[in-house]
């Protein structure tokens, strides 16, 4: 796990994605910004800087007053301002984070209603650099696909024993948090506040969802700390919640009972409520995880989750506050002789009955797969079993199970499919629901994509990945995955190798091009390479158990986390059909219910996942799976090798600056490979010893 954070490390944060020679564009021209507004001062203060640096010059101007001849105008939506085609020409409207980009022989105006719309249009021409300046007049409007781009922090404020100060954090200790205290220097925050709005993302929960007895009194007596950590974000647009504990009016208020039923419960936590607000007025909303892993939640006593979340929604509503309530919900005390009880099932199981029964400021928060953030997983059914309630998209961008920051893994490129996927596969029209069936085939008409399903619903939230590590990541290169769930959650039919472009343009400007070649050439294809070496055919988990970190082939086989493979000398998979295994494939619309069905026309990297069958089992890329998992596991390692010469090659293009990041990136790197060979050799081993079967190509396994 993580090391408990030290407080008097000065090491200087490496400026990730917002290095000042990022604005040399912007800020060599003749800038104006005008308006009022909290954010107007945050623009105008990185304005201000970005000139000063680079030799240009920085106006700020009255409302009303004239422009001038600046080269770039950045100016909330005034009355004499012509509204575009589909701005529908709204001002001041706080809740619209929409701009316009004006461009006239090559002089710019961004436009926006809002200081935060404002904040984002400026960065959008940062991001731009020269381009923003020299392409051909436009008028352009730009708006985010939801209102929700969430972040969520599973930091501890006290050291955890086994889980560690960060929980699944691989970027040193807590950027909130150290010795036990919310810290009392809160200057990283800001850096991260300000590189998280350079990307879009406007809200951010600081505390871990598993929470423990100190972190349950921010809720309280730590409220003044909050409000600190809330003021550190404010100048950027972003909005904090609070994960709180089920049982906090027992274990804080110290009353006999938590039973969302119960008035005097409801009363504390209208009271709690009402104290966050009264001392934090933006304060985003609470979290929870309820009778997941542990934690107490509305089963102890006989009520289900949609009484839990109810109950915390009437206590946040009269300040338009949100529940995000985790759809995490499996029996973790499973019987691995069981094969009858499907973890896969269980969010579906536990929340499609209630779909219709939720507040209408309860957002459901579906992680992407039915399982647990595995490198592959088809997309949970859950995301489209609630058409009657706002749900959200829960992506991991800790990197739990993709490598651990140590392994070189982009995944904007998982969660673009992810996002992209279409719950009805292009099928004209929805499918008529089967009688009496409650389902996720009556989704509604409308946009059915995951994106579409989220987008004016509850959105996207991700748990970060970043610490107080110099890099803010751990593996630099994981900065770029940060940046792209940013982006994605903005746009989320961006282009996730463009995004990464983007990521290498701003925190490498000016490297030699072969710097930007080598990245892309490690990076582009990463998770396709992690997913190569360790786990196949989208089985999972053949993890360590407990840190989750290196194979381990039978780690969790006869554990009672419900996360099995069934490999045995004859074949390997879990049934999850209607037809004789758990029924999970039944619960997505059609075509996908029938898709996954059949082990015929199940896609190849998903088989493991739905059916149980012989190593000889031809897939449809031609090859056995036995002779795939040999194959996929000896390209896997040959591609970190390749890996390592590319960036060894690479970092001697690097500016001297750079070397403490070379040097990061080198130790990442050969610590993949050595890992990679270790997922190799254990993965291989196992199976020729399971099945008996040889490699065809009679390579080494051991
Ligand atoms: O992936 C699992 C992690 C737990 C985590 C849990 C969750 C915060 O191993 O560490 O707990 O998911 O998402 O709640």
């Amino acid at each position: 796990m993580n090391s408990p954070t030290s407080s008097t490390d000065t090491t200087p944060a490496h400026p990730a994605w917002l290095p000042s020679s990022a604005f040399a564009a912007v800020g060599r021209r003749r800038v104006a910004v005008r308006g009022d507004g909290a954010l107007v001062g945050t623009i105008a203060a990185e304005v201000a800087g970005a000139t000063a640096a680079h030799g240009g010059s920085f106006t700020r101007l009255d409302p009303g007053s004239g422009v001038g001849d600046a080269d770039l105008v950045l100016t909330l939506t005034e009355d004499d301002d012509a509204p575009g085609p589909d701005d529908g020409g709204s001002a001041c409207d706080a809740e619209d984070e929409s701009f316009r980009l004006l461009r006239d022989d090559g002089a710019v105006v961004v436009q926006s209603a809002s200081d935060r719309g404002l904040l984002y249009g400026f960065f959008h021409v940062v991001r731009l650099g020269e381009a923003a300046f020299t392409g051909p007049d436009a008028v352009e409007t730009h708006a985010p696909a939801t209102p929700l781009r969430m972040l969520d922090h599973w930091d501890n404020v006290a050291v955890h024993d086994v889980m560690g100060q960060v929980e699944r954090g691989y970027s040193g200790g807590s950027i909130f948090y150290a010795d036990g205290e919310v810290r009392a220097d809160l200057s990283r925050v800001e850096e991260y506040a300000r590189l998280l709005a350079s990307t879009g993302i406007n809200r951010v929960a600081i505390n871990n969802v598993n929470v423990h007895a100190r972190e349950a009194r921010l809720l309280t007596d730590g409220l003044p700390d909050v409000a600190r950590i809330a003021a550190a974000f404010r100048p950027w647009g972003i909005r904090v919640h609070l994960a709180v504990s089920f049982a906090a009016p027992m274990t804080l208020g110290g009353l006999p009972t938590a039973d969302p039923l119960d008035a005097g419960v409801a009363r504390w936590w209208r009271d709690a409520a009402d104290r966050v607000w009264a001392r934090i007025p933006d304060f985003g909303g609470f979290v929870v995880k309820a009778d997941s892993e542990g934690q107490p939640g509305p089963f102890a006593y006989g009520r289900d989750h949609a009484d839990g979340a109810n109950l915390l929604a009437a206590a946040v509503e009269p300040h338009d506050g949100l529940i995000h309530w985790r759809a995490f919900v499996y029996d973790h005390r499973q019987d691995w002789r069981d094969r009858s009880t499907d973890r896969a099932r269980a969010a579906h199981d536990n929340f499609a009955p209630l779909d219709g029964r939720f507040a209408d400021n309860v957002i459901v928060q579906v992680k992407h797969g039915p399982m647990d953030f595995q490198v592959r997983e088809p997309i949970s059914p859950v995301l489209a079993a609630l058409p009657r309630t706002r749900v959200a998209l829960e992506l991991q961008v800790t990197q739990e199970y993709t490598g651990q920051q140590k392994h070189a893994v982009y995944l904007g490129r998982a969660w673009s499919e992810i996002l992209r996927f279409d719950f009805l596969a292009g099928a004209a029209t929805p499918p008529v629901p089967e009688p009496g069936t409650t389902t996720s085939s009556d989704i509604p008409p409308g946009p059915t994509t995951v994106a579409g399903l989220v987008a004016n619903s509850g959105g996207l939230v991700a748990v970060s990945n970043a610490g107080d590590d110099e890099f803010w990541t751990g593996h630099p290169f994981a900065q770029a995955n940060l940046y792209a769930y940013g982006r994605l959650c903005w746009d989320p039919a961006a282009d996730p190798v463009g995004l990464l472009g983007e990521w290498i343009a701003m925190t490498f400007p000016g490297a030699a091009p072969g710097v930007a070649g080598a990245i892309h050439e490690i990076l582009d294809d990463s998770w396709e390479t992690y997913e190569l070496y360790t786990a196949p055919l989208g089985v999972g988990f053949m993890v360590r158990p407990g840190h989750h970190y290196g194979p381990d082939v039978d780690g969790y086989e006869y554990t009672p986390w419900g996360t099995y493979h069934f490999a045995d000398r004859d074949g390997i998979g879990v049934d999850r059909t209607v037809a004789t295994g758990t029924g999970f494939a039944g619960l997505y619309p059609s075509p996908w219910r029938e898709i996954y069905e059949s082990a015929e026309t199940c896609p190849d990297e998903l088989l493991l996942f739905f059916h149980h069958v012989p190593y000889t089992h031809v897939l449809h890329s031609g090859k056995t799976v036995i002779q795939h998992i040999y194959d996929t596991h000896f390209e896997g390692v040959e591609r970190v090798e390749r890996f390592v010469a590319t960036w060894s090659e690479a970092r001697s293009s690097l500016p001297a600056d750079a070397a403490r990041l070379a040097a990061r990136v080198t130790d990442r790197l050969t610590e993949q490979l050595r890992s990679a060979t270790d997922w190799r050799d254990q993965l291989n081993t196992y199976f020729l010893r399971k099945s008996g079967v040889p490699d065809t190509h009679g390579r080494t396994i051991h």
